[in-house]
């Protein structure tokens, strides 16, 4: 690492040559393939981009020049340049450094993010500003040709090619999202990468330059001449330069000069520019170029085989793709769609069993749900599946498409409640809270895999729309007991008389851990199982309250406006007198990085705290 432990900003790197540079990014390369090995992390992505990043830094002035990541994931390099390069090792460790850029983190991040599409937008706005208030810098939007499928994209493009601002957007191309891109723009990208003239524009880009004069007052003259000199190096499909852009490439992304020369050269350039450079995901470690859907999100693995070093338990993704294809092989109607979370989502089986009944519709969560309504109001049953925090994109068209209408659609809320090392901006803590006071919606949360099959069927009977949320990763604890699913009805696990305890989803196990050890202490708890956010037929909950006079609520959900809130309202609506109440749930919040363990730990809600703080609280 001898380059690399010089580099404690990215002026330390504008004085290296091209050759040192070279060197550089393969000493980047090995460390982060060595942390990511132990943290786990985003590598196929990181590895793609690495001389793209030194390329940046290079020849922007960072932090004063503004680089605008989309999604994040994919900043690894960013962050070793920009002054992190020890504290790398805590990436995404509770109190380490963060997976995505954090405008808290360091002077280098300009915006924040984590989820997909939002980088030129952002960067318009920030050269909107810089623009208004007189300034000079460069502001410049990285994207992925997989967040380039997202509507945000595309709006920020409409707006940015109209705009006239000088901006840049870099495109960075690899022809994956997670798994392979989907869409017309991707098709079209690929067009243009395979064209024989590819092969003859990286020569063509290095001559151009060195005929470009520098910037100057004939800034309009130099651009016309710039654009007439690389629509030679162009093919037909202009969809960028309709737009309003200037179409910069497509460019070799592992040639750091050639992309510096790019990058140069549409700095002279006036109005927007797009610069397309065709990288490779997980390029130089072997299993991440051969397998980057898997290498793009991955835990521990050992470098050598590539394989995971914990080994991977059943999880309720897989478990409700399982159970998705025995009904749809018993039911045509039903069909599946994602946001580009394939596999992510459990739903690979499905795909290559029905290919033509599954529908991967790129990072794109509001088409999906309005999609997916076009669907059910044709007659047929569609189930949509989407991490709890990608909902959050979707609001209105589950308010206005699914909701308002009634229609049959079921969402799978997948990666609700703390998903852990993605940190705040991927945690799903809010959607029983915003989804809870969507008129219409069934609402449903599973306390183990049988019970989510359970739940599945009973969802596609309902003929409306209905929400089931589950967390990531696999059961706490397969139940022995299973009753039917019937509309509203909480389930009784346990019968007591010192306290009720009334849990939801993942929760319940959890409650069941405090049942036994109350019972230690001879508190005798009723557990009850609440099935439902909405509706709820509050009588069993009612009457077990009334009769222990002592009541507490578990949810992997923020307490604002979540289950607990409505168990007050009932506790009032009711009238019910002399009742202890503690409710235990997230706090209005974001809740940063750390195991998913170590979280519930903090916040109480681990069994011994939530023992601890009944018996510290409550009287029996
Ligand atoms: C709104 C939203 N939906 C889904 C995701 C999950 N996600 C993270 S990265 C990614 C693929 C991004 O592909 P691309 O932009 O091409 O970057 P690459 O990883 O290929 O470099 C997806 C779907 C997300 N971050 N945000």
């Amino acid at each position: 690492m001898d380059i690399l432990n010089k580099i404690d900003s990215p002026n330390d790197l504008k004085e290296l040559s091209i050759k040192e540079k070279e060197k550089l990014s393969e000493e980047l390369r090995e460390y982060i393939l060595d942390v990511v090995s132990k943290t786990g992390g985003h590598l196929a992505s990181n590895l793609g981009d690495i001389e793209l990043t030194i390329a940046l830094h290079s020849v922007y002035n960072a932090p004063k020049d503004k680089i605008v990541w989309d999604v994040g994931h994919q900043t690894y390099a960013h962050k070793i340049l920009t002054g992190r390069r020890e504290e790398f090792k805590t990436l995404r460790q509770k109190d380490g450094l963060s997976g995505f850029p954090k405008i808290n983190e360091s002077i280098y991040d300009s915006f924040g993010t984590g989820h997909s599409s939002t980088s030129i937008s952002a960067a318009l706005g920030m050269a909107k500003a810089r623009d208004l208030k007189g300034e000079q810098h460069n502001v410049v939007a990285v994207i992925g040709d997989g967040a380039l499928t997202g509507g945000m994209a595309f709006e920020a493009l409409n707006d940015c090619g109209y705009s006239k601002t000088n901006i840049t957007v870099i495109l960075n191309d690899n022809e994956m999202s997670i798994s392979k891109n989907v869409g017309g723009i991707s098709v079209s990208l690929g067009r243009i990468r395979s064209s024989r003239l590819h092969t003859g524009s990286n020569d063509l880009i290095k001559r151009g330059f060195d005929h470009v004069p520098v910037i100057g007052k004939g800034m309009v003259k130099i651009s016309r001449k710039v654009k007439r000199m690389f629509k030679q190096i162009l093919l037909p499909n202009m969809l960028f330069e309709d737009l309003g852009f200037t179409y910069l490439g497509p460019v070799d992304g592992h040639n750091i000069e050639q992309l510096e020369s790019i990058m140069k050269m549409s700095k002279k350039i006036k109005g927007p520019v797009l610069i397309h450079v065709v990288t490779k995901k997980g390029k130089g470690y072997k299993y991440a170029e051969e397998n980057p859907d898997r290498f793009h999100g991955i835990g521990a693995f050992d470098i050598e085989t590539g394989k995971d070093l914990k080994e991977k338990q059943k999880d309720y993704s897989k478990a409700f793709g399982e159970k998705l294809v025995k009904l749809a092989e018993k039911d045509k109607k039903i069909v599946a769609v994602c946001a580009a979370m394939k596999s992510g989502t459990g739903l690979t089986t499905f795909a290559s069993r029905f290919p033509n009944r599954f529908f991967d519709v790129g990072i794109a969560e509001q088409h999906a749900l309005t999609f997916a309504a076009g669907l059910a109001r044709e007659g047929l049953k569609p189930v949509v599946s989407i991490y709890s925090s990608f909902y959050q994109r979707a609001y209105d068209q589950i308010i206005h498409d699914i909701a308002t209408q009634n229609l049959p659609v079921v969402m799978i809320v997948d990666r609700a409640g703390i998903v852990g090392q993605d940190g705040e901006t991927h945690q799903g803590l809010f959607d029983l809270s915003f989804l809870g006071i969507v008129p219409n919606l069934t609402i449903m949360a599973p306390k183990d895999f049988q019970e989510l099959d359970d739940m599945l069927e009973y969802a596609l009977k309902e003929n409306k729309p209905v929400v089931i949320r589950f967390p990531r990763g696999g059961e706490s604890r397969s139940f022995k007991k299973h009753t039917n699913i019937a509309c509203g009805k909480p389930e009784v696990l346990t019968t007591g008389d010192n306290l009720t305890i009334v849990a939801i989803g993942k929760m319940v196990s959890r409650a069941m851990e405090v049942e036994e050890l109350l019972k230690k202490d001879h508190i005798n708890a009723e557990v009850i199982n609440a099935r439902f956010l909405k509706p709820i037929d509050t009588k069993i909950i009612e009457n077990s309250i009334k009769k222990t006079h002592n009541i507490i609520t578990i949810e992997d959900n923020i307490l604002t406006s979540g289950f607990s809130s409505r168990i007050k309202e009932l506790i009032i609506d009711k009238d019910i007198k002399d009742v202890n109440f503690i409710s235990f749930g997230y706090p209005e919040e974001f809740i940063k990085q750390g195991n998913v363990s170590e979280i519930e730990k903090e916040y109480g809600l681990d069994s011994l705290s939530i023992y601890n703080e009944i018996k510290n609280k409550m009287e029996f």
